[in-house]
């Protein structure tokens, strides 16, 4: 997403966490994430709480200072003419695979997880979307993965991630699952045949924007029917 006068903000109110930042090393590298990262014996909860790997693209870098956790927890929405600046940019190209400590997603009636981007209307036209699409895959260890068809040509991007805007927020409580008030992209894994799987991984296929704040920006993924 563009970010305006409200980019030009944080980025003064973050300079001092890039520069320490960067004394400790490339501030655009990957995070001291692992295989181990994400037991099945570790807590379960229902937004993401491990990495499994991150491959940043060209032109990330934007929420690294904050980084694995800005992708924890829930969504930070609320509105559907505004982005959530609190968002992990992927870069052109870039993908995350994400988990829920030891908890799955099953397949029950309807949406089954919901990943947040931070997409918005302009002018009030839900077809005139700014949008950076995402390409989102499930796996059941980690190691094959089942990718859901994005329809990237055109509005309804159906199966694609980036493009609903995100409503829930850290004080939506439950509704932050619930995908009739939460917003964000739904995915079911009945249209993959798919009965269970423990992580979801998201990958830019807008190869849009210019650095740090390149490609998809994730702000968050929920379990709307999670194993435990
Ligand atoms: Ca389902
Ligand atoms: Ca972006």
């Amino acid at each position: 997403m563009p970010r305006g006068v409200h980019r030009l903000r944080v980025v003064v109110a973050l300079s001092p966490l890039v520069l320490t930042s960067a004394c400790g090393g490339d501030p655009g590298a990957p995070g001291p994430v692992d295989e181990e990262a994400c037991p099945a014996d570790a807590e379960p909860t229902r937004t993401v709480s491990c990495v499994l790997d991150f491959t940043p693209g060209d032109g990330a870098g934007f929420g690294m200072d904050a980084y694995p956790d800005i992708v924890y927890g829930p969504p930070h929405g609320g509105a559907s003419s505004s982005g959530s600046l609190d968002v992990l940019s992927l870069g052109k190209g870039g993908e995350i695979a994400l988990g829920f400590g030891g908890n799955t997603i099953v397949n029950g009636p309807g949406p089954d997880f919901i990943v947040f981007e931070n997409p918005f209307i302009i002018g009030g036209d839900p077809e005139k979307v700014f949008k950076e699409l995402g390409e989102v895959s499930v796996s059941a260890d980690g190691e094959t993965w089942t990718t859901f068809s994005c329809q990237a040509d055109a509005y309804p991007y159906e199966g694609c991630a980036g493009w609903r805007p995100v409503l829930g927020t850290p004080d939506s409580g439950d509704g932050i699952y619930n995908p009739e008030v939460a917003g964000g992209d739904v995915f079911d894994l009945e249209a993959l045949g798919i009965d269970e799987v423990r992580f979801v991984r998201i990958k830019d296929i807008s190869n849009f924007g210019a650095a740090d704040t390149a490609g998809f920006d994730l702000d968050a993924v929920a379990i709307v029917h999670p194993s435990r």
